[in-house]
């Protein structure tokens, strides 16, 4: 059983523990540590520290594969890669290269489907029009699932954020079992957007279904105020959370094929100053739901909010 839970316990025992799938500590280095660890540059929004952590019921074995770090049991495997502060000056590139070598070290220990992935980059809005820094990571991501053979039905969900830090890191978990992946009908698929977004298009889908050892399972993408193509709401962080919370609703209404239900939200806010209300309105929604909450910025400016859930 996989597992995602939000802690405070010291990252050592975590880590010392074999059925620690993945620790992801929220803290401002975006580096390699230690395998089984996936510093991401993301901080937390709210007072006390804490990680998130993913979990299973089988033993992991951890390693490295030259710059890439990976955990796996034999179920599920977490693949993680990071770039360094250079790396992103070139961040077309890196990024295709990181994809391709998570890409072969998935299909080395001979797992065959990438279900969800995680991007968190620095520095996501630098730059202007086709030269903002996500739409050159979106070109270097699609260059990399071509080249591997993966067409746009096959594009698992993901999530894709910007940190105040150096470095980016992409992760990533795949399987053996075939996913199921979802578009929203409210929604433009994210792999067809129209032009004024970028050269390439990002590569991902709305959420994705997963079974293992007869355990279901609903991965949510980063979830954000856009109906159509366009964004919603701009300037208005409660319409913008009105707008994201009838895309979840949608989602869980007609990409759920075994009707599970919301455990857990990871929540990224871009301003500080929007963390209270933001967290009120979820938690007076969402009494069952565990939060994580983080300061990161969105991939189009007037986002102020993204949302991506897990479903058991
Ligand atoms: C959107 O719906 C908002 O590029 O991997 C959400 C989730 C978003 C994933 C990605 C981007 C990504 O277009 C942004």
């Amino acid at each position: 059983m996989l597992k995602q839970l939000f802690i405070s316990t010291p990252v050592k025992e975590v880590l010392a523990d074999d059925n620690t799938l993945a620790l992801v500590p929220l803290v401002e280095q975006c580096e390699p540590f230690e395998v089984g660890m996936i510093t991401t540059g993301l901080e937390g929004a709210t007072s006390v520290s804490l990680s998130e952590l993913w979990t299973v019921s089988q033993p992991t074995v951890r390693g490295q594969t030259g710059n890439t770090y990976w955990s796996k049991n034999s179920d599920i495997i977490c693949i993680a890669h990071w770039l360094s502060k250079d790396d992103c000056y070139n961040i077309e590139q890196n990024t295709q290269k990181a994809y391709k070598a998570v890409l072969s070290v998935m299909t080395e220990h001979g797992f065959s489907y990438p279900f969800r992935f995680w991007n968190y980059l620095p520095a996501i809005n630098a730059g202007t029009g086709d030269d903002e820094l996500y739409k050159k990571f979106c070109t270097g991501r699609l260059k990399a699932f071509e080249s591997a053979g993966l067409t746009p039905e096959n594009f698992p969900a993901a999530s894709a954020l910007g940190h105040h830090s150096d470095g980016a890191v992409i992760y990533m978990f795949a399987s053996n079992q075939k996913p199921q992946h979802f578009k929203n009908n409210n929604q433009v698929n994210a792999y067809e957007y129209p032009r004024q977004y970028g050269i390439s298009s990002p590569s991902f889908a709305r959420a994705t279904a997963l079974n293992l050892n007869n355990i279901n399972y609903l991965f949510i993408s980063g979830t954000a105020s856009i109906i159509g193509h366009q964004t919603l709401g701009e300037n208005d962080l409660e319409k913008q959370l009105e707008v994201t919370q009838s895309n979840i609703e949608h989602l869980l209404t007609t990409a759920n094929p075994e009707n599970l239900s919301l455990s857990t939200f990871k929540v990224y806010i871009r301003y500080p100053q929007d963390v209270a209300f933001t967290q009120n309105w979820l938690e007076a929604r969402y009494p069952g739901v565990d939060m994580l909450f983080t300061i990161a910025d969105i991939c189009r400016k007037e986002l102020l909010v993204e949302i991506e859930c897990f479903c058991l």
